[in-house]
């Protein structure tokens, strides 16, 4: 490859990144499935030789009657269970929802650090930043839904990091 040809690549991929770092909306990962859109699915990096993480996404009804998510599962996990996070006279507990978990008509539910999460159990490698995990979703009524979880850095808050510190981050690639 000549100087001038990776010259122009370089140039290329530096704007291609600061398109995406412009036009990546919110919204950029939904999936609609019968009357419930999901969005913004999630990860964390693990640290170490961690077994288990944490998924997270926004699951909105649109529709006129209850449904229920009622499974999950994914290649990167053994099991993967539904939780809920609660302080209970101070000390942080989680307990799976053996009965799934309710989304009801015109409501929306987020399954977000300190909350509501997917319980990736087993893991059968560490989660990294950038790895981009594929689950299935199992619904009541909407059925199985696939869709990818975004996996962010470790100790991110959420889907999208911190849009300030993702525009620095860009500054020194650049
Ligand atoms: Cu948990």
């Amino acid at each position: 490859m000549s100087f001038r040809s990776s010259t122009i690549g370089s140039i290329s991929g530096a704007l291609a990144c600061a398109m995406l770092t412009f036009l990546a909306p919110a919204a950029a990962d939904e999936v609609k499935a019968g009357d419930l859109v999901i969005t913004q699915p999630w990860s964390r990096a693990t640290p170490g030789g961690a077994k288990t993480g944490a998924g997270y996404l926004t699951i909105e009804n649109k529709g006129s009657a209850p449904d229920r998510l009622v499974g999950v599962s994914g290649e990167i996990a053994g099991k993967i269970e539904i939780h809920e996070m609660a302080v209970t006279n101070g000390v942080m507990t989680m307990r799976p929802l053996n009965q799934g978990l309710t989304i009801e008509p015109g409501k929306t539910v987020a399954l977000a650090p300190g909350g509501y999460h997917l319980m990736l159990m087993e893991l059968k490698s560490p989660l990294k930043q950038g790895d981009k995990l594929p689950v299935t979703l199992e619904f009541e009524k909407a059925g199985k839904v696939a869709v990818t979880l975004d996996v962010q850095a470790v100790g991110a808050k959420g889907p999208g990091g911190d849009g300030g510190s993702m525009m620095k981050q860009h500054e020194h690639k650049m």
